[in-house]
């Protein structure tokens, strides 16, 4: 695929999948230091009425913001920056990098968009990077709808419903997911010993940096500033 097909894609389907974009020595390396910092047994760092009621169980660490270094070559990887240019147009900048850890048995995440909807021209760009393999044995598949970035918010109904075009990604290590904010997306649950998933968060020129500060799930949506339901959906 030309660069120019991904982006393309990006905008048909509101995500787009890269297999073996980064090398699996690199992804070793981080997934390395992700282990070391979670250890063993690491505690939620939400609180308990958010894991609840999100059904969405995963334990954040901005390594970047820790002072690792080592993974600002993956985010700053010109080959990235160039889709970025093409994805976000001229002026859009990285927010944050947020590695996610979730236990076995845990819940995963239930569908939901990372921003408000309602401006499309105001969403976040996840950059998804693993640095393991995702499969049907470890669980943790990543699902989507196609062209759902268009289509305003998620419905209210089932956390975990599945739909006739969903679409399941079982991304591989060293496999890069580019995903639209606005598309509806969900986490399977975690049937191996874990699951780790680092997101480079970017966004387009013109847009605030605390875009994902509220999150829309099916029956919510959730401020993580204020650590509050700001809206019942029923
Ligand atoms: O961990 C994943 O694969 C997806 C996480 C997610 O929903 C996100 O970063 O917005
Ligand atoms: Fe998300």
């Amino acid at each position: 695929m030309t660069y120019s097909h991904i982006s393309t894609q990006f905008w048909q389907q509101g995500y787009v999948v890269l297999e073996d974009f980064y090398t699996v020595q690199q992804m070793d390396s981080l997934q390395q230091k992700i282990l070391n910092h979670y250890g063993s047994s690491p505690d939620y760092a939400h609180d308990a009425d958010f894991l609840s009621k999100s059904a969405t169980e995963v334990i954040p660490w901005f390594p970047q913001l820790a002072g690792e270094t080592e993974f600002d070559p993956i985010e700053q990887d010109p080959r990235l920056s160039r889709l970025c240019d093409g994805i976000l147009g001229e002026g859009w900048r990285s927010l944050y990098c947020m590695s996610m850890f979730s236990k076995q048995g845990s819940k995963g995440q239930a569908w939901h968009q990372d921003c408000p909807p309602e401006n499309a021209k105001q969403f976040n760009l996840n950059r998804l990077v693993y640095t393991m393999d995702i499969d049907d044995t470890v669980g943790g598949q990543v699902i989507v709808r196609p062209g759902s970035h268009r289509q305003g918010a998620l419905s209210v109904g089932a956390l975990h419903e599945d739909f006739a075009d969903q679409v399941t990604l079982s991304p591989k290590k060293g496999t890069l997911v580019l995903i639209h904010g606005h598309t509806w997306h969900r986490v399977l649950p975690v049937k191996g010993a874990f699951r780790v998933s680092t997101n480079f968060r970017a966004v387009p020129q013109g847009t605030a940096d605390d875009i994902t500060d509220i999150c829309v799930y099916r029956n919510m949506r959730y401020q993580f500033s204020k650590q509050q339901v700001i809206e019942q959906r029923m």
